[in-house]
């Protein structure tokens, strides 16, 4: 399918706020890999599909991640979780992606994960700081982005796990992978400094 084709079908089946949400990430991931060294073309696809099954009925995710081998733990935590994994699933089967890092990058952007390719920390973190998004904090990702990509993210991991303790939810393990990922990674660049 074609990068049009794809864009179309998928803002079919979301509603526009959450199509103007992709167009943002769309921006910021490219805007991100070029700044970063990552594929702008792989950013790009990656961010047109991370979503696209986010209003889908959860039933129906929920389907998606049992009938096909998508890791099980997943239906014991949050819901908002699925649409990530789920969304792989969809962009490989019914839109014909094959390239791993992108299936990775849309499989990984809710959770992250322990070791993140350059592809997944620019789509996770454009998805937390595309221009739309307004929450506490955001600034601050903002800020960090201009010069570090881990900086960055683990601002955004921290202030969403943050979240999940206030509101006395359990954390995805992926989460708690991908934060400490992502400080070992900072401090063997500071101790090379
Ligand atoms: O789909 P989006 O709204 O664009 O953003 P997203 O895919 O990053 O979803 C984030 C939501 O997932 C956020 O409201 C927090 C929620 N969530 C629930 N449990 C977890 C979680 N996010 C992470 N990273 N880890 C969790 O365990
Ligand atoms: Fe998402
Ligand atoms: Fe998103």
């Amino acid at each position: 399918m074609k990068r049009e084709e794809i864009m179309e079908s998928v803002r079919s089946q979301m509603p526009e706020k959450r199509w103007t949400h992709t167009l943002g990430v769309m921006e910021t991931a490219v805007r991100l890999a070029e700044r970063y060294g990552a594929d702008p073309v792989k950013a790009d696809l990656a961010a047109i599909l991370h979503d696209v099954c986010k209003y889908w009925r959860v039933d129906e995710q929920a389907r998606i991640i049992r009938e096909n081998g998508l890791p099980q733990d997943l239906l014991e935590y949050d819901k908002e979780l699925w649409h990530a994994h789920a969304g792989a699933w969809v962009a490989r089967t019914q839109y014909g992606v094959d390239d791993e890092e992108i299936l990775d990058a849309i499989r990984y952007h809710t959770s992250g994960r322990e070791k993140m390719t350059l592809l997944d920390k620019v789509v996770c973190l454009a998805d937390y700081m595309e221009p739309g998004r307004d929450f506490p904090g955001v600034h601050n990702i903002r800020e960090n982005a201009e010069h570090s990509l881990e900086k960055a993210l683990l601002a955004g991991f921290d202030g969403t796990i943050r979240f999940l303790l206030d509101k006395r939810k359990r954390v995805y393990p992926l989460t708690l992978a991908a934060r400490n990922g992502l400080i070992v990674e900072l401090e063997a660049e500071e101790a090379q400094e």
